[in-house]
């Protein structure tokens, strides 16, 4: 197996987490988003979506979608557990997944993309030439603070974001979270009490410190 990542983009940055807290150990090839080496030839043979992350298989198979590969490798490593153990906890998973992707990483990524001048002609992930649209970014603004309120009030009563237990919508939110401090240039636990105490639980986990 091998997993092409990149430390500085928070998709494959889920992914390796996971590999962290499932002990688990993948040959991983370093792709450079920043220098564009995900829009050459070469990579685009790997992904034509010209996008991280990307699982190939020992048989040449190659996933993409950081949501996908995690599932997979649940199945072939079942423990330790971090995408729900019965029907509810499973749905639960799944559910934070969307709920953290559509409502907060997306309201992130339409700030850093129609706001930033690396981003220019490439608004949208893929090899399409797409314009920013500066709109978005500040819409994004506000759309990414209504995330945090929920997410706040939220974990005001749930230890972690699906519940009870660490699982992998924790992993979801953490690299969100830490995205959105460095994209939107401040930290969205400040004054988010329920936020900060999850956090930081989340970033004292060996696993997550080690891959992080
Ligand atoms: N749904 C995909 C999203 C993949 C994605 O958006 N990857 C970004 C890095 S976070 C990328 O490869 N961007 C390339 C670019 O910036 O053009 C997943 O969860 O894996």
């Amino acid at each position: 197996m091998k997993f092409y990542d990149c430390r500085t983009a928070p998709s494959p940055q889920k992914v390796r987490l996971f590999i962290a807290e499932k002990g688990l150990e993948i040959d991983t090839v370093e792709v450079d988003l920043r220098s564009l080496e995900h829009q050459r030839p070469e990579f685009l043979a790997i992904n034509p979506a010209a996008s991280v992350p990307v699982l190939e298989l020992d048989d040449g198979m190659r996933l993409t979608e950081s949501l996908a590969i995690c599932h997979y490798l649940e199945q072939l490593h079942p423990e330790p557990n971090l995408m729900g153990r019965d029907a509810r906890e499973q749905a639960l998973v799944l559910m934070w997944n969307d709920i953290q992707t559509f409502e907060g990483y997306l309201a992130v990524q339409e700030v850093l993309r129609n706001a930033h001048p690396a981003f220019q002609r490439r608004a949208l992930v893929g090899p399409e030439p797409y314009d920013q649209i500066p709109a978005l970014a500040e819409r994004g603004r506000l759309r990414s603070a209504r995330y945090f309120e929920r997410l706040d009030a939220h974990l005001a009563s749930s230890q972690w974001v699906a519940g009870p237990r660490f699982t992998y919508a924790d992993i979801v939110g953490f690299v969100y979270l830490r995205f959105a401090t460095r994209t939107l240039r401040e930290d969205p636990t400040e004054g988010r009490a329920h936020l900060r105490r999850w956090r930081d639980a989340v970033a004292r986990r060996p696993a997550i410190e080690s891959a992080s």
